[in-house]
C-alpha cells in the first residue's frame, strides 16, 4: 500500500515515517511513504503558496493553483489513490473508517493544510474530508500520520508474525480489560486471583466482563447490539454496581 502526503513540511512526515512499525513496513517493501510539496508548483520567484483571504480577516489561505497541481501530480503517481483532505470539518476518524480504507485496497493521498486552511475550490479535486477529532491544530500532518498508522497495521506483515491486527485485543470494539504482569503484588495492589489460578474459560469470561464494565462505565456510546452472553454479563455488572451504591449509603 502506498501513502502520499501533500504537505509544505515533508520533513515532518519523513521523520515520523522513519520510526515504529511504519519503518518496518517500508523496509519489508509492504508500504511506501512519499511526499509532494505544493511549493514545488508555485510559479512566482518567491514560491508563494498562501495569500490573504478575500473578504478580509486574520491569517493566510493556501492558494488553489499549487495545491491542485500537487493533487494532480499525486494522482498521476498513484492513479488508484483516494484523495483525503485533512480538515476539522471532515467526517471523524473511527476504527470503522480505517476498515473502509483497508478494504478499499486503494492507496491514500493525504492533503495537509496549514495557516487558516485551504481555498474552498480545491475540494473539487478531493474525494473526501476527514478529521481526527475536535481540537485546534497547526497543521494536517499529524492527523494524516495518525490515519496512516491506523491503516498500516492492517497490512499483512507490517505488525510482524506474532500479532495480526484482526485478532488482536483491540478488535472487539470494546475498551480493553485490565492487564497485569509480574510482580503478583505491587505496592499492596494484587493481580486478580482468576488470572493466576483460573482456567482458560474463567479467564476469558473475566476479561470479557471487565472489557464490558470499562466500556459501560467510561464509553457507553461504544456498546452496540449485545449478544445474549454479553447482556448477561452486563446485568451482573449493573447488579454489582447497585449493591456497591447501597453499601455507600
Ligand atoms: N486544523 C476547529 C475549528 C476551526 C479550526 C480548527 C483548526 C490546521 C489548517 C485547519 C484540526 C483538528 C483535527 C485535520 C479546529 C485537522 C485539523 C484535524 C486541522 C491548519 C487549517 C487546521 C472546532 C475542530 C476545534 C487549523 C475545531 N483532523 N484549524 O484546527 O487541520 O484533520
Amino acid at each position: 500500500m502506498n501513502f502520499l502526503f501533500i504537505t509544505l513540511f515533508p520533513e515532518q512526515i519523513e521523520q515520523a515515517a522513519n520510526h515504529s512499525i511504519i519503518k518496518r513496513g517500508m523496509e519489508a517493501g509492504l508500504i511506501t511513504v512519499s511526499c509532494i510539496n505544493p511549493r514545488d508548483f508555485a510559479t512566482d520567484k518567491h514560491k508563494t503558496v498562501d495569500d490573504t483571504p478575500f473578504g478580509g480577516g486574520a491569517g493566510m489561505v493556501l492558494k488553489p493553483e499549487p495545491m491542485v497541481c500537487a493533487i494532480k501530480a499525486a494522482k498521476e503517481k498513484l492513479p488508484n489513490g483516494r484523495v483525503i483532505a485533512m480538515c476539522p470539518g471532515g467526517r471523524t476518524l473511527k476504527q470503522s473508517v480505517v476498515g473502509e480504507y483497508v478494504d478499499s485496497k486503494q492507496d491514500l493521498i493525504f492533503v495537509c493544510g496549514h495557516y487558516e486552511g485551504f481555498d474552498e475550490r480545491i475540494f473539487a479535486y478531493v474525494d473526501e474530508k476527514l478529521s481526527i477529532g475536535d481540537y485546534v491544530l497547526t497543521g494536517g500532518e499529524l492527523p494524516a500520520l495518525v490515519v496512516m498508522d491506523a491503516v498500516a497495521r492492517f497490512i499483512p506483515g507490517v505488525l510482524g508474525k506474532l500479532v495480526s491486527a484482526e485478532d488482536d485485543s483491540f478488535s472487539t470494539g470494546l475498551l480493553e480489560y485490565p492487564q497485569y504482569t509480574r510482580p503478583v503484588e505491587f505496592e499492596g495492589m494484587v493481580v486478580p486471583e482468576v488470572l493466576r489460578n483460573g482456567n482458560h474459560a474463567h479467564i476469558e469470561r473475566y476479561r470479557r466482563k471487565e472489557a464490558l464494565r470499562a466500556t459501560y462505565l467510561r464509553r457507553p456510546d461504544l456498546l452496540g447490539e449485545l449478544t445474549k452472553n454479553d447482556a448477561k454479563l452486563l446485568e451482573e455488572i449493573k447488579a454489582e454496581l447497585a449493591a456497591k451504591n447501597e453499601d455507600n449509603l
